[in-house]
Order: C-alpha cells, then sequence, then structure tokens
C-alpha cells in the first residue's frame, strides 16, 4: 500500500460535463462544480479528479477550447481551496492549462498515447502521471473488445508505456498504472483482471483501479442504474485494497473511505 497509512488513497470523481452541473462555462456551473469538489475532499477524497470529457463507451470527443472551458475554471477555484485535483485529459494544452491553473497529477487513459506531443508536455510539467490501458477509442472501444492473454498484454501495454514515459524524461517515481477496467473490455476481460489484480504490482509502480458504478457490476448482480451500484463499486474498492492498489477512484466517497477504513484495521497482519 503506497499511501503508508495501510489502504489505498482514494480519487473523487468530479464530472464537469453539461449533464453534470448547469454549465461547465457558466458562473452557476463553475460555483457548483467547485462546491462539490470540495465537499468530495472533504469527505475524504486525497485528489479530486476533474474531467470535462466523457469517456464512456460510445461518447464523442469534446473539441479542446470546450474542454479548457469547463475544466480550468473549476480547477483554479479547487486549488484555490486548497483541494488536491487531478485532471483527466488525454489533451497536452488542458494538461498545460490545468496544472498551471493547480492541478497536482495528471490522469490520462491513453496512458500518454494521444498526442504526438503528449510525453513530452507531461515531463515538462513535472506531475505525476496516471498511465491506464484502453483497448480501442471510447468511442469503439466495447465494440468487439479481443485478447488472447489479457492480462498479459494488459501488462505488456503499461510496461511499454513505462518505458516510453520514463524514455520522455519522466521519472518512475511520478507513475502510476491503471489495467482500465472496462475501457475495451468484456465482463470475462475485466473479471480476469481483477481476479489478477496482484500481477499488476510485478510493474513496480502504485497501482490506480476505477471500478467504481462500472457496467460490470449490472453484468455480475442484475440490472442496476449507475447511482444503484453502491454496493458492487465497494466490494471491487475492497478487492483492490486487499491486492495492494495505492489508489482507488470512486464515486461514492464517504462510503468508500468508510469501508476502507474498516476493511484496513481487521485486515490480518501480513
Ligand atoms: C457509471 C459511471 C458507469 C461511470 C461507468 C462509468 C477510469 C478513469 C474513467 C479508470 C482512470 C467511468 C477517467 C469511466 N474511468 N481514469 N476515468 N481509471 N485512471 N465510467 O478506471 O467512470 S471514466
Amino acid at each position: 500500500m503506497a499511501s503508508g497509512r495501510g489502504r489505498p488513497r482514494v480519487m473523487g470523481v468530479l464530472n464537469v460535463t453539461p449533464d453534470s452541473f448547469s454549465d461547465g462555462g457558466r458562473w452557476a456551473g463553475v460555483e457548483e462544480a467547485v462546491k462539490a469538489g470540495v465537499a468530495l475532499h472533504r469527505a475524504g477524497a486525497d485528489v479530486v479528479d476533474v474531467g470535462g470529457e466523457s469517456t464512456r463507451p460510445g461518447a464523442r470527443p469534446v473539441p479542446e477550447e470546450e474542454e479548457l472551458r469547463r475544466v480550468v475554471p473549476v480547477i483554479r477555484g479547487l486549488a484555490q481551496a486548497r483541494v488536491p485535483v487531478s485532471v483527466d485529459t488525454m489533451k497536452p494544452a488542458v494538461m498545460r492549462a490545468a496544472v498551471r491553473a493547480g492541478a497536482v497529477m495528471i490522469n490520462d487513459v491513453t496512458a500518454l498515447g494521444f498526442a504526438s506531443d503528449s510525453l513530452a508536455t507531461a515531463a515538462a510539467l513535472g506531475v505525476p502521471v496516471v498511465l491506464m490501458h484502453m483497448q480501442g477509442t471510447p468511442a469503439t472501444m466495447q465494440q468487439a473488445p479481443h485478447y488472447a492473454d489479457v492480462v498479459g498484454e494488459v501488462l505488456e501495454f503499461l510496461r511499454r508505456r513505462l518505458a516510453a514515459a520514463e524514455a520522455a524524461g519522466i521519472p518512475r517515481a511520478r507513475l502510476i498504472v491503471d489495467p482500465g477496467i472496462g475501457f475495451g473490455k468484456t465482463l470475462d476481460h475485466n473479471l480476469a483482471i481483477l481476479r489478477h489484480l496482484e500481477r499488476f504490482l510485478e510493474l513496480g509502480q502504485p497501482l490506480l483501479v476505477g471500478a467504481s458504478r462500472k457496467s460490470l457490476i449490472p453484468a455480475i448482480a442484475g440490472p442496476a442504474a449507475p447511482d444503484a451500484r453502491l454496493g458492487g463499486s465497494l466490494a471491487l474498492a475492497l478487492r483492490a485494497a486487499e491486492a495492494g492498489a495505492a489508489w482507488v477512484r470512486v464515486h461514492d466517497v464517504v462510503e468508500t473511505v468508510q469501508a476502507l477504513d474498516v476493511w484496513a484495521a481487521v485486515r490480518p497482519a501480513r
């Protein structure tokens, strides 16, 4: 456990897409979103992950100016409130503006592979980076995910991206790895990764797992709308903790922190 507190740290999800708040660019929307982010931090989120582009299956890309308009004012407001912020983006210009506005971490679902200058940009910004695995792109990733050996292939992808990041000048100490639950993966692929999560510690980097409210939960346990997936989300956060994950990315921060604290208190000593 890299947190040093016997349990993973918590990354709280703050979506600043127009369906989440009044409107990312308008005053009311910004203030609403900053309040929600502050609340996540008070609830126990170690970092608040601010994203302005939906990466849900089938989602279409958002123009750079629109993404900047959504996330930068919210990040500035959270940073002024002394809330640690990560920026969920694949665009180098958004990474730069976000860090200038106070973000302390980059969360890139393309593992710095989207743009030709992603690696150099992240290296220059000097903040920790989450490198996540995805097969395909958000628009197409769930059409026909295929692997001969999902755990081996995701591990190999992350090894290669770690090497690329290090070669670009990002020290290993700044790199976090993530198998990308739900990103170009069937239920069986997600289950294989979660059953073998410990294997990802082989990479020698802190491990982040984001399974909160994802569709594998109803796929396992039966129909449940996203806001009715707390039980499954907690089960998966505890599985990540058991495997030695350093971070969990979650929507339900209060409940997850309570579950992790209780789990850490009763876990057998190693
Ligand atoms: C309901 C609610 C159903 C949310 C699906 C979802 C990850 C991530 C996302 C992740 C990292 C999501 C930005 C997908 N997932 N970043 N981002 N790891 N590092 N879907 O697993 O939450 S967005």
